[in-house]
Parts: structure tokens; C-alpha cells; sequence
């Protein structure tokens, strides 16, 4: 018996000896800006831009940092080979060893090792200095798009020892051993594995690679193994073939996965020198001009999001955990695809896509323009192998795209000559020409794909004949006017191109959670408008066999320093926000999607109600894939059909707190309203002050003070609201007001949202002493600042742009010559107090003396 235990332990002992060592190096790295001397101690994943891409001005700094650290390499590192992997570092990545270059990489989303092994010191202090870039260059996609690029070692660093004799690690695959599935069926499974093995040693060496498959229920069912020569410094490709019978197949319900470990040994002794493993599934897909995809022979309509990879705080620099939480909640709102919208992203995200049943759209980033150099060219299409090789293993990836929007640049540059134009127009087919032929050429069993926008310069320019799938990101009811247009648009794309599959790759509205109301309308930026436009588009892809799928744009709030929404700086279309609260949306989609019971009361910021009376409309929207729905408030029970995953209940209610439970079946929900009637306020005053966002129809939170600035209204005899005047819409198609941040607030839509040219505000309130604050912005960015006292009242007239207004309360002016563009800045916030003592009422005027008068906000309360 002891015997045994230690000829066991003999054989464990030998087990191990030999195999590669991986393990993070990413803590306590000494960080500097080239901008900025002083240094920092930083772990990795890091990112030198998760502050400054959301500060005002919009710059963020794109340059150079430099991490160092000391290691230690151990006697045992002697005749060993030793390897620095990133998973990802944006954009060019330099390192060097004691000083010696060991290596340099181009491009931001993909991983890449360097072999430090000959500048290392054996049983000495190394340092190791690593040099990232993120500056804008024209040679590296992206060139531009909508989202930050936060420079950094972003993802995990790991250091790598091996033994001389090993698989291959520096290469375009980062070390991944490729795994092909080219023929799958219920019967049979054809798997080939591709392994690269390296003799680095000075002698030549007999090597023997096995490989063992292991079913998802962990038995070990086949075992391969080939013997190999290789002389000194040889790389000799090493291949295997192996069927496996009545294979248990991946797919989104059931994402069973095989493991497949690859081992070398000693030809003589048997010693393991090294070894690998990576997990794969096994299933076959198609898609049908007229039916869309159909996985392992039957059909599935992809449904799900796209994903950006940052996180409010963190910018890119996400851990592991981040990523599974994020996955986890696309998963558990019922979807079963996801694009890594816009380029490939951490290796962690495609092992929980094959975890999850997560089918994935994977891309590179060659968005919005491309250059023509052959330095462009030749990096797109490094990085779609890399892209390719280095995710290849995985079930979960069914597209490989290679181009956003591609020519949107171009569409929108009115200056181009027309031989500027084709000369654009050339290079970009032909790079998508090779492009797609390099991704046919490494993996003809997934489907190549290109997302385009609206414009018939794709099919003109022949862009969209290329690829295998085409992916439209419509934005109807957005950008372009009218939800049903969505449908129009993808029927009339049928008829004229029948052979060409279509999925939707982008699609929705920006949404913030501090704006409500019960009557959307595009670009008011409300969780209802939101609702709708998604609401549409589901129900516009189900009717239509013949669209593939839809990804939501986006799954969460992302950064972008060049957008100016309701937030600024942040892109707000996503399902949930920035740090990945949910938004309505989210639940809208569970309801839809998911199998087991649903059930949820619409409206987790939108709990306070203002109907103008106790005759006056309350919505409450539950959200289930029940039939029918009950709702119990208080102790009154209302029922409603379900249409279309929503049942609408309209009740009014009394003042006051309300217990609302929605239940369907088994499941139910609670949540809480408060009812106010708007025509109490007043006679409340002396309590609650009064907010009025003034010049909209939504309902606005200050997140801050929880104030609730109520939409606005005209006046009425014993009521308060405005007089005159209209709501004020820079861009007549949106009804945001102006899309300018504003500058001195967190409370951006408060301002940018007013009313124009309005006569007065009225409150019907009974004496006392009031104070009165006026919100105000010049929203005009070439608003006049013209000091009219230098001028006679003719030529103020004539001055373009001037606006100038007095204000005038009760009677007595209190401000004069008002010009908000001279006196604070253009769109900025801008808050101005008066108290006053009223005998019977408060009546503001605006005097115009050149231009309109405006007012964005106005408060009242009572001291
Ligand atoms: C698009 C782009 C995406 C943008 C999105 C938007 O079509 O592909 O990068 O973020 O529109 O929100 O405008």
C-alpha cells in the first residue's frame, strides 16, 4: 500500500514537471504619463482615460504611458522559455526587457505574446518596461467612431515558462491551439485539431503530442497521440482527425461543451513538456435567404444586444467579474445573441458565451472610414486574423464581421471631389474584398457579416454583395423619421436583393431613467419612447421570416467623448444605464423572451404621478408573458389581457401612497405609487415647492435633490403655467430642445429643454412672501454677445442672433437687458432667485427688447 501511494505521487510529481506555468502579472506596476512625470503605482487591467474622456471639453489624452516593473527570474528559468501574453493593450504596445526591445504590437482589441526569454538575466532583478500608445494614427483602425479609445494594458497580462519543446505561443493565434468542426450532424462529429509544435533547443528531440477528448459529462472518450522529429529550432505542424459518434450538441438551451487537452512529451522518458488545453462545442448552423438561421436543424430567430466593454468608472479596465456580470444579464434578459459591437473583446467574454448559450457576432474595428495605405490594409487584416484564430475554439461564435458603417465618413463629408469620392470608394471594396477572403480562407464554416447604415451607397458601391450576411443598424425613429419605416425599409432590401440574409445589427433610441411621461415622442430621450421604439422593432422583425435576428443597440450606456445627449459624454442607448442599473427596457425584453413565468410593474423611476385631477388618467404598464394579469391597488383588484408583452391598466387614484401588486400565475410583483393632482399644488405650497420643467412634456428628477421638475402647462384662471409662446426646438425633427451639453449642470435636459417667446408665467397664489427661481440658456451657439449699450435701438434690432429680454414680476422689472449669451455663456445653466412679497398672485413677464425670450425651468416656493 505504501508502496503504491508513493509510486502515485511519483506519477503526479511527474505530471506536473515540465508543463508550462501560466500566471497573472498585474499587480503593483509603476505607472507614468508621458504628459506627466509623476508615477503611480497601478494594477492591471488599467486604463489611463476612465476620468478625463467624461471631463468637460471633450479631449481626452491620447499619448503615451509607460508601466515598469522588476522581476526575478529564477535559477529554474535556466534553460526555459519565458513569454509575456496580453489580452489586450491600446493600441501599440512596446515592451522592453533590461532595456532590449523584445517586441511590438499594433492594434488595440486583440492579444498577442513576446518571447522575453533571451533578455532576461537569469537569478537577477529585470526590468520590464512596457510603452502603450493610444494615439490617433491613420495606419490603425479605428480611425474614429462613437465610443472612447481609453488608452492602457486593459485586459490581463500573464507571464508564460515553458520548456523549449512546446506548443507554439508567439503568433498570430496568441498561442491558441485551433480546433475545426467542419462537419457536425445528429450522427457524427468531425474534429481536427492543429497543433503547432516548437523545438527551440539546440538538439534535435523526439516528441509525442496527445490529445484527449473529453465529453460534458467529463468522461475522457478518445485519446490520439503522434509521434514528431524536430530538429534544432524546427516548427512542425502536428494534426489530428477524430469522429465522435451521436455528438451531445451546443446551442443556446443547452451549451454543452467537449474538452480537448493537448499534451507533449518526451519521445524517450515520457516526461510532459507541455500542455494545453481549450473547450469547443459541437453544432451546425445555416442561414435561408427566406427563413433566417437554423442551428443544428431547426430554426432560431437571434434575438439580443450589442456590447461595448466599458463600465462607469472604469472605462475599459474591466475585471473578469465584470465581464461574467455583464454576460450573465444578457443571458438572463432571455437573448441569445450578442455583438461584440465593435471590435473582439476580452477572451473571458467568448469562453462565457459558450457557457452561457450566447451566440456571437464577433468584429474588428474597421468603422466609419478606412485609409488607403497598405499599412491600413495589411493591420485590418492582421487583426481579423488574429481576431479569428485567437476566438476560433469557440461554439458560441457563429460571424465573423469586419466592417461598421463603413463609408458613414464619407456619406457625410459634403466636401469630397468626386475623384476623392471613388478613390474612397475603391480602397474601401477592396479592402473589404480581402478581408473577406482571408476570413473564408481561415474558417469557411462561419458566416462573414458587415453592418451598414442606411444608404444605398452599399449596394451601389457593391460593398454589400461581399460578405455572406448583411447587417443593417436602422435607426428609424431616431435618426431617420417613423417607426414603420424600420419594416418598409428591410421588405423593400428583400424584394430588391432576395438572396441576401439579413440581421439587424443595431437599432434604438437614447434613453435617460430622470425623464417620464405617458406620451412619448422621439428624441425626449424617455424610458416610455424608448419602449416604443423597441416594442415596434420586435414586433416588426417577428413578422418577417426572413430576418435573421436583432442585436438591441446597446446593451448599457457607454462612453463617448464626442456625444452631447441628455448626458453628456454618454451614449444613452443602452437596455441598462452606465453601471448597468436596468432601464425599463431590460424587463420589456424578459417579458418577451423568457420561458419561465415573468412578471413586472413598469416604471421603477417614474413611482411619482401628477394627473391634473382626481378624473385624471394614471398608465401603469406590467410587463409579462402571462396571458392575463392581475393588479391589485390597495385592495381593488383590475384585470387585463397581456398584448404583446405588456398589460395596460388606466385607474385613477387618490392623493397619496398606493400598493400596487401585479400578479400572473405564480408570479408577482409590488411596487409603490404616489399620486399628486396638479391642481393641489399650489394650495400645497407653503409644504412642497413647485418645479416646472418648463417647454416640455416630460417629467424631470434631479437625481441629486430627488426634486421632480413636473412637465409643463398652460395657464388657467386659479391654476399656474405659461402664457404665450412656444416650446423651443433647434432642430425642428427632435423634440429635445437643443442636444448641446450644458455647461455648469448635471441636469442637462432641464436646461436644454424651454419654451420660447412666452408672454409670462403665472401662479394663482395667495399672499405672502415667495421665492422665485428661473432657469434659463442661451441655446443658440452663435447667439449675439453684442453689449447693445454701445449701440442705439436701431441697430440692436439689426444685430443677428441678439436676444434680450427683461424680466419683469408683479409688475416691477427686476431684471433688464438680460442677454444670457454676454452676461453667462452660451448653453450654460444658468439659475437666477428672486424673493418676492405678493398680495395676490405672481405674474412673471418677459419683456423682449430684440429676439425671443426663453425659459427653461421655473420653481416656486413659498417662505
Ligand atoms: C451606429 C454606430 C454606433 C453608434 C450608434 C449610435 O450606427 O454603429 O457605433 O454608437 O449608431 O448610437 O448612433
Amino acid at each position: 500500500m505504501k508502496n503504491l501511494l508513493l509510486f502515485l505521487f511519483f506519477l503526479i510529481s511527474l505530471q506536473n514537471f515540465g508543463q508550462r506555468s501560466i500566471q497573472t502579472l498585474n499587480s503593483a506596476w509603476e505607472f507614468s504619463l508621458e504628459e506627466n512625470e509623476k508615477t503611480e503605482i497601478v494594477n492591471i487591467p488599467h486604463t489611463w482615460n476612465s476620468e478625463d474622456v467624461f471631463s468637460d471639453g471633450r479631449e481626452y489624452f491620447r499619448g503615451k504611458g509607460t508601466y515598469k516593473k522588476q522581476i526575478f527570474a529564477p535559477e529554474a528559468w535556466q534553460n526555459k522559455l519565458v513569454f509575456l501574453k496580453f489580452e489586450g493593450s491600446n493600441q501599440i504596445t512596446t515592451v522592453f526587457v533590461n532595456n532590449e526591445k523584445v517586441g511590438e504590437h499594433h492594434g488595440g482589441y486583440t492579444g498577442f505574446v513576446f518571447d522575453i526569454s533571451k533578455a532576461l538575466h537569469i537569478a537577477k532583478e529585470n526590468e520590464i518596461r512596457i510603452e502603450v500608445n493610444n494615439s490617433h494614427t491613420l495606419d490603425i483602425p479605428p480611425l474614429m467612431a462613437d465610443f472612447n479609445f481609453y488608452g492602457g494594458i486593459y485586459r490581463d497580462l500573464y507571464l508564460i515558462v515553458t520548456d523549449e519543446v512546446h506548443f507554439e505561443l508567439v503568433n498570430e493565434a496568441a498561442g491558441n491551439i485551433l480546433v475545426r468542426t467542419p462537419e457536425v450532424s445528429d450522427e457524427n462529429a468531425k474534429i481536427r485539431i492543429e497543433t503547432k509544435v516548437v523545438n527551440h533547443s539546440s538538439k534535435t528531440k523526439t516528441a509525442v503530442v496527445h490529445i484527449d477528448i473529453i465529453n460534458p459529462g467529463s468522461q475522457n472518450i478518445h485519446t490520439l497521440s503522434k509521434s514528431v522529429r524536430l530538429k534544432a529550432g524546427e516548427t512542425k505542424a502536428v494534426d489530428f482527425e477524430q469522429q465522435i459518434k451521436t455528438p451531445e450538441l451546443w446551442s443556446p438551451d443547452f451549451p454543452n461543451l467537449y474538452e480537448v487537452e493537448a499534451r507533449i512529451t518526451e519521445g524517450n522518458s515520457g516526461t510532459i513538456l507541455d500542455d494545453f488545453q481549450t473547450k469547443i462545442g459541437l453544432r451546425w448552423f445555416e442561414v435561408s435567404t427566406e427563413k433566417g438561421m437554423y442551428l443544428n436543424g431547426k430554426p432560431l430567430k437571434l434575438i439580443g444586444a450589442n456590447r461595448h466593454q466599458d463600465y462607469e468608472g472604469l472605462g475599459n479596465a474591466l475585471p473578469n467579474a465584470l465581464h461574467r456580470k455583464d454576460y450573465k444579464m444578457i443571458k438572463d434578459m432571455g437573448s441569445n445573441f450578442i455583438r461584440t459591437a465593435h471590435y473582439p473583446q476580452d477572451p473571458e467574454v467568448y469562453r462565457l458565451c459558450d457557457e452561457l448559450g450566447l451566440i456571437v457576432w464577433s468584429e474588428i474595428p474597421v468603422i466609419n472610414d478606412v485609409t488607403d495605405s497598405d499599412a491600413y490594409h495589411d493591420i485590418s487584416l492582421q487583426m481579423q486574423r488574429e481576431q479569428i484564430k485567437q476566438h476560433f475554439n469557440h461554439p458560441s461564435v457563429f460571424f465573423w464581421g469586419y466592417m461598421n458603417e463603413i463609408i458613414i465618413y464619407l456619406v457625410f463629408s459634403p466636401d469630397v471631389t468626386q475623384d476623392e469620392r471613388e478613390a474612397k470608394i475603391r480602397t474601401t471594396v477592396e479592402l473589404a474584398e480581402k478581408l473577406e477572403r482571408e476570413t473564408k480562407k481561415m474558417d469557411p464554416d462561419r458566416l462573414s457579416v458587415m453592418a451598414l447604415h442606411e444608404d444605398d451607397l452599399y449596394n451601389s458601391s457593391g460593398l454589400s454583395e461581399i460578405p455572406d450576411v448583411i447587417g443593417w443598424n436602422l435607426y428609424f425613429g431616431w435618426y431617420s423619421q417613423g417607426l414603420e419605416g424600420f419594416g418598409e425599409y428591410l421588405d423593400k432590401e428583400h424584394r430588391q436583393f432576395p438572396n441576401r440574409p439579413l440581421i439587424i445589427s443595431e437599432y434604438g433610441p437614447g434613453a435617460d431613467v430622470r425623464l417620464q411621461t405617458d406620451d412619448p415622442q422621439p428624441w425626449d430621450y424617455t424610458e416610455s419612447y424608448q419602449l416604443k421604439l423597441h416594442r415596434s422593432y420586435i414586433n416588426q422583425v417577428m413578422e418577417r421570416d426572413f430576418v435573421i435576428g436583432m442585436s438591441a443597440w446597446n446593451f448599457a450606456d457607454f462612453g463617448s467623448s464626442i456625444r452631447q445627449d441628455s448626458r453628456p459624454y454618454i451614449n444613452q442607448k443602452g437596455l441598462v444605464n452606465f453601471d448597468r442599473s436596468k432601464k425599463d427596457i431590460y424587463y420589456y425584453y424578459q417579458a418577451k423572451l423568457l420561458d419561465e413565468p415573468f412578471i413586472y410593474i413598469a416604471g421603477e423611476h417614474y413611482e411619482k404621478r401628477f394627473p391634473k385631477d382626481e378624473h385624471g388618467n394614471i398608465k401603469v404598464s406590467v410587463f409579462s408573458n402571462a396571458e392575463q394579469v392581475n393588479l391589485k391597488v390597495n385592495d381593488s383588484d383590475f384585470n387585463a389581457e397581456v398584448f404583446d408583452g405588456i398589460a395596460e391598466f388606466d385607474i385613477t387614484l387618490p392623493e397619496g401612497k398606493h400598493q400596487l401588486t401585479a400578479t400572473a400565475g405564480e408570479v408577482s410583483y409590488s411596487r409603490e405609487l404616489q399620486v399628486k393632482y396638479r391642481k393641489n399644488l399650489l394650495s400645497e405650497i407653503g409644504i412642497n415647492p413647485l418645479q416646472i420643467n418648463v417647454g416640455t412634456h416630460v417629467n424631470f428628477t434631479d437625481e441629486t435633490t430627488d426634486e421632480i421638475w413636473i412637465s409643463d402647462q398652460q395657464y388657467s384662471q386659479g391654476g399656474f403655467g405659461y402664457v404665450g409662446g412656444e416650446v423651443y426646438q433647434k432642430n425642428p425633427a427632435k423634440i429635445q430642445g437643443t442636444d448641446s451639453e450644458i455647461k455648469g449642470t448635471e441636469n442637462d435636459p432641464l436646461f436644454q429643454t424651454m419654451r420660447e417667446g412666452l408672454n409670462a408665467y403665472r401662479f394663482d397664489v395667495e399672499k405672502g412672501n415667495y421665492r422665485v427661481t428661473l432657469l434659463l440658456t442661451e441655446p443658440n451657439s452663435d447667439a449675439s454677445e453684442e453689449n447693445i449699450y454701445n449701440l442705439s435701438l436701431e441697430e440692436q434690432k439689426e444685430v443677428e442672433g441678439l436676444r434680450r429680454f427683461g424680466i419683469n414680476i408683479n409688475g416691477k422689472t427686476v431684471t433688464s437687458g438680460l442677454n444670457l449669451a454676454r452676461d453667462y455663456g452660451r448653453n450654460r445653466a444658468v439659475e437666477i432667485s428672486y424673493k418676492i412679497k405678493t398680495g395676490n398672485g405672481i405674474e412673471v413677464k418677459f419683456e423682449e427688447n430684440s429676439g425671443k425670450a426663453v425659459l427653461s425651468g421655473i420653481k416656486l416656493e413659498k417662505l
